[in-house]
């Protein structure tokens, strides 16, 4: 990652890290610009800029550096909302639609993005696109035994589905919940709410990377003259 776009995360990170309050129960989100966020959040902690907050993890990546940045967690057994979700997303349509599970969290990031009373989307201006699918394959996770008719069916949609395979190509990527992840390329979705529900009542598919009227605030990190700029 390049210097400037490494420092236009970290500002996008720590633009909405900012917005925290003492006393707050926060999303954790997961990728590279959320990591920037949740230790930005550790750092007004420790400054005393900020109190009593917890956070809610959402994926093990959010859980290993929110311990790394000694911000106290908690499970959603234990709270009845979310004050604020910080997170990252893959694309940004102008309706503040999202796909998100590049890093395939996309479940456990639905649910605590869902229960924030403000979620907060933090990403770079290359993420924004006019349609949905444009850029990015939408990922589906899905119980193991049902890969084969849920490939099919999502190729009846008009999809091009492909099973997520490791780093290694050695095997199938397993998510925290031990499923795994189709990938799926769309020309681009027309309708996403309609193909969020189409796509989530599959049997065998556990949840989507399209997030529709989730999001309320979009923070964009942009380059100018060399520049991050928020
Ligand atoms: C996570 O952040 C995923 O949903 C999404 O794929 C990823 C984007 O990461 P980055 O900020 O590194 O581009 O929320």
């Amino acid at each position: 990652m390049s210097d400037p776009v490494k420092t236009m995360k970290q500002e996008v990170g720590r633009a909405a890290a900012a917005r925290v309050k003492s006393d707050s129960i926060v999303g954790l989100g997961s990728g590279s610009t959320a990591a920037y966020a949740i230790e930005y959040i550790g750092d007004r902690l420790a400054k005393g800029e900020i109190k009593n907050v917890v956070g809610v993890p959402t994926s093990f990546q959010s859980e290993v550096l929110a311990k790394q940045f000694n911000i106290p967690l908690v499970t959603l057994d234990a709270i009845d909302h979310i004050d604020v979700a910080i997170d990252g997303a893959d694309e940004v349509d102008p309706d503040k639609n999202l796909i998100k599970g590049g890093g395939a969290a996309h479940t456990r990031e639905k649910v605590v993005d869902s229960l924030a009373k403000e979620f907060i989307v933090v990403v770079d201006e290359g993420k924004l696109v006019d349609k949905l699918g444009s850029t990015f394959l939408l990922p589906v996770e899905v119980i193991p035994m049902a890969v084969a008719p849920v490939m099919r069916s999502l190729a009846k949609l008009g999809g091009k589905p492909e099973l997520r395979m490791g780093v290694k190509k050695a095997g199938p990527v397993v998510t925290d919940q031990g499923n795994l992840v189709i990938d799926v390329k769309f020309d681009h979705i027309k309708n996403p709410a309609e193909m969020e529900k189409e796509i989530n009542n599959l049997p065998g598919v556990l949840e989507n990377g399209i997030f529709v009227g989730v999001a309320d605030i979009i923070m964009v990190g942009k380059i100018v003259d060399g520049k991050p700029e928020i």
